[in-house]
């Protein structure tokens, strides 16, 4: 049936249905959709929680007590959660050159404040997670940015931050979301793993992890599944955006499914573990954006697909991962033979030098030509997402 139900955590950005379909080429396309309004048609439609940017849902201060009060009550009539919470800090002009790695300190500052406040908004509507997406931390000029400092300034940040939740005492985690490039020519901690590099440079690494977006590493080429693989090895899938590419491109943020289908197989492969037990079980959320090309019931549409196309996908991966053939097709593959350390406890370097040493020519011979049967492997999941199976 893949209808969604509250238990399959399925989240939406309010900025995602409420694009307006403005773009480098011109204007909106569709009218402005209340994000109160939003969250009640995304409840009806089997989502379990909403997040938002803080310019999203409040965006003047005149309006924002009654805008506040609205949208709780949509939360208590419908049972929505608020899971995270997000920044922007990057549609307004004064950060163009950045935000919380800006040249100009007084624009750092600003950005600091900004975070600061939404992190109070976010504390008090129960969000657990907080997202940075740094998409104005970046340059277009050589010479333009001392990436050693800007990553100094990045640091100083997510520790003042992580400090200041400590001391607030909030239940609140952080989640860096990286991006190649767009809307900055190159845009700071371009992927997972610059990311998770920075984290391991914090005060409390404990409290800052990913939000990992399905296009933004595609756009750098990469194979978003094992990225996400990674970041679960590390403890640090803390979120995930979930949405469609059609490789290295402008960031075309489509429906989750669209674009680079087989990708989306091998990701929702990996948010369930990959066979293992280390999975992902945060919210599901989409951070897509409906073409600008659709009325309003494309929107609506376009989210019921987002999350159809997560659970016919999840069957399939189920049903890939329990199929006897596929499990006998890894056996042959060996690819539970890498779970075995490649020297055992107790064993010395010298006895594994021996061990090569005593290989025979044949025995080379037999590595070398021996069959790795993975096309088989993956024809099997092929058929599989093609439905024959
Ligand atoms: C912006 C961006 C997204 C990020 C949002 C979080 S902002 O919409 O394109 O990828 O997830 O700040
Ligand atoms: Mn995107
Ligand atoms: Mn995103
Ligand atoms: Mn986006």
């Amino acid at each position: 049936s893949y209808e969604p139900t509250r238990d399959d955590k399925f989240s939406f950005g309010l900025w995602t249905v409420g694009w307006q379909g403005v773009d480098v080429f011109g204007p909106a396309s569709r009218p402005l959709l209340d994000p109160v309004e939003a969250t009640y048609r995304l409840a009806d439609l089997g989502a379990a929680a909403v997040t938002f940017h803080d310019d999203d849902l409040l965006p003047d201060e005149d309006t924002r007590d009654a805008t506040l009060d609205r949208f709780r009550t949509a939360l208590d009539e419908t049972g929505l959660v608020v899971e995270m919470v997000t920044t922007n800090t990057f549609s307004d002009p004064v950060f163009k050159e950045g935000a919380i790695t800006a040249n100009n300190r007084e624009v750092r500052r600003y950005a600091l404040a900004k975070v600061l406040r939404n992190i109070d908004l976010a504390a008090s509507l129960g969000a657990k997670t907080f997202v940075m997406w740094g998409g104005r931390e970046g340059a277009e000029h050589g010479a333009s940015k001392n990436v050693p400092a800007a990553m100094d300034r990045f640091r100083d940040a997510l520790n003042v931050v992580c400090g200041y939740v400590k001391e607030q005492g909030y239940d609140l985690r952080f989640a860096l979301e990286p991006k190649p490039n767009e809307p900055r020519g190159d845009i700071l901690l371009p992927t997972i793993g610059h990311a998770i590099a920075l984290i391991s440079e914090l005060d409390h690494p404990e409290m800052v992890g990913l939000n990992p977006e399905v296009g933004h590493e595609e756009m750098a080429g990469l194979n978003f599944a094992h990225g996400i693989s990674q970041a679960l090895w590390h403890d640090k899938l803390f979120h995930i955006d979930l949405n469609g590419q059609h490789g290295p491109r402008f960031d075309q943020d489509l429906r989750f499914g669209a674009g680079n289908l087989r990708g989306a197989f091998w990701t929702v492969d990996a948010m369930l573990g990959a066979g293992t037990s280390k999975r992902y079980d945060g919210y599901v959320h989409f951070d897509y954006k409906p073409p600008r090309t659709e009325a309003i019931d494309g929107v609506w549409e376009s989210a019921r697909a987002c999350m159809r196309n997560y659970l016919i996908l999840r069957e399939k991966v189920q049903a890939f991962r329990a199929d006897p053939e596929v499990a006998a097709a890894l056996e042959a593959a060996g690819v539970h033979e890498l779970e075995e350390p490649t020297v055992a406890p107790g064993e010395s370097l010298d006895d594994v030098r021996n061990a090569a040493k005593k290989m025979s020519k044949a025995d080379l011979e037999a590595l070398r030509s021996r069959s790795v049967a993975m096309e088989a492997l993956d024809q099997l999941a092929m058929e599989h997402l093609l439905g024959v199976r």
